[in-house]
C-alpha cells in the first residue's frame, strides 16, 4: 500500500502548492511542504533505481512517453506496434486518469498492456510503473512503452526508470510550447515532432519549434514524424531497434561479468 500513499501524498502536496498561493492547505508552512515533496520525489526515485536495475538485469529498453493530452501518443503507440509486430517482444503501459480506452486501443493493435488509472493524479510514479510492469511479465529484451499522463508539467519531475523521456509535440499546439513547458523537454532525450501531415494546412513554422526546444536543450534529437501518414516512421523505429540492441548487449556484457557459481565458488 506504498503506492496509495506515495499518491496521496503527492495529491495533497499539490493542494499545498495551491495553497502557497494562498487558497489551499491552510497551516502548513512552506518549509513543511518542501519537505513533502522531498519525500515523494526521493521515495520515488528509489522505486525508479528499482525499476532501472529490472530493465538493465533483463535486457529491456524502457521509454517514457510524456506530451499533452491529444498529440498523438497513442496514434504513434498503435502504429509503432503494428511496424515491430513479430519482430521485437514488446509490452505498453497506460496511464490516463480515467477509462481504460487507450489499453483497448493497444490491445487491439496486438500487444499487451496494463492501464492505470490515476483518478487526480497527473502522472504515473516509478512505483505504479513496478506493479504494471509485474503484472505484464516481460520477456527478457522487450521494449516497454510507458504513455505518461497528458500534460507537459507534472511527468516531466518524475523518475520512472525509464532509457528515455520521449516527448511529442504536435503541430497544432503551436511553437512556444517548449519554452513555455522547458522542465519537460529539458528531461526529454527525443522529441517527436508529431502530425506533419497537417502543415499544409497550418499556420506552425516547425523549425522555430525545433530551434525552441534545443534552446531549452541544446542535445535533444528531433524527428518530424506523422503517425497518420507514416512520415518519418522508419527514422523513429531505427532508433527503438538501436535502443533495443544496446540494452540487451548491455545485459550481456554484465552477465559475462558476473563469476558462474562453479568458478565463483573457486572450485576445481
Ligand atoms: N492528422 C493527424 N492526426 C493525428 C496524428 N496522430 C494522432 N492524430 C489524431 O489526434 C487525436 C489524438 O490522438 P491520440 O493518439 O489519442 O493522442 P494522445 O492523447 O496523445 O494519446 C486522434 O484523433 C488521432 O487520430 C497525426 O500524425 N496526424
Ligand atoms: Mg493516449
Amino acid at each position: 500500500m506504498r503506492f496509495r500513499a506515495l499518491e496521496e501524498n503527492a495529491a495533497h502536496s499539490r493542494d499545498s502548492e495551491a495553497g502557497a498561493a494562498g487558497a489551499h492547505a491552510p497551516g502548513i508552512s512552506q518549509s513543511r511542504m518542501i519537505k513533502i515533496e522531498r519525500d515523494i520525489l526521493a521515495r520515488n526515485n528509489d522505486y525508479a533505481a528499482e525499476n532501472r536495475h529490472y530493465f538493465s538485469a533483463h535486457g529491456i529498453f524502457a521509454l517514457n512517453l510524456v506530451s499533452s493530452p491529444g498529440s498523438g501518443k497513442t496514434a504513434l503507440l498503435v502504429r509503432t506496434i503494428a511496424a515491430l509486430h513479430g519482430a521485437q517482444p514488446l509490452a505498453v503501459i497506460e496511464g490516463d486518469q480515467q477509462t481504460d480506452n487507450d489499453a483497448a486501443r493497444i490491445r487491439a493493435a496486438g500487444a499487451p498492456a496494463v492501464q492505470i488509472n490515476t483518478g487526480k493524479g497527473c502522472h504515473l510514479d516509478a512505483h505504479m510503473v513496478g506493479q504494471a510492469m509485474r503484472q505484464l511479465r516481460l520477456q527478457d529484451g522487450s521494449l516497454l512503452l510507458i504513455e505518461n499522463v497528458g500534460n507537459l508539467v507534472c511527468p516531466a519531475g518524475f523518475d520512472l526508470g525509464e532509457a528515455h523521456k520521449v516527448v511529442i509535440l504536435s503541430v497544432t499546439e503551436g511553437e512556444d510550447k517548449p519554452l513555455k513547458y522547458p522542465d519537460m523537454f529539458r528531461a526529454a532525450d527525443l522529441m517527436l515532432l508529431n502530425k506533419c501531415d497537417l502543415l499544409p494546412h497550418l499556420d506552425f513554422a516547425p523549425d522555430l519549434a525545433i530551434e525552441y526546444a534545443r534552446r531549452i536543450n541544446p542535445e535533444l534529437k528531433v524527428i518530424r514524424i506523422s503517425a497518420t501518414s507514416g512520415e518519418g516512421m522508419q527514422e523513429w523505429l531505427d532508433w527503438i531497434k538501436g535502443g533495443c540492441r544496446n540494452a540487451v548487449a548491455a545485459r550481456l556484457r554484465v552477465a559475462s561479468q558476473i563469476p558462474s557459481p562453479v568458478s565463483g565458488r573457486g572450485l576445481g
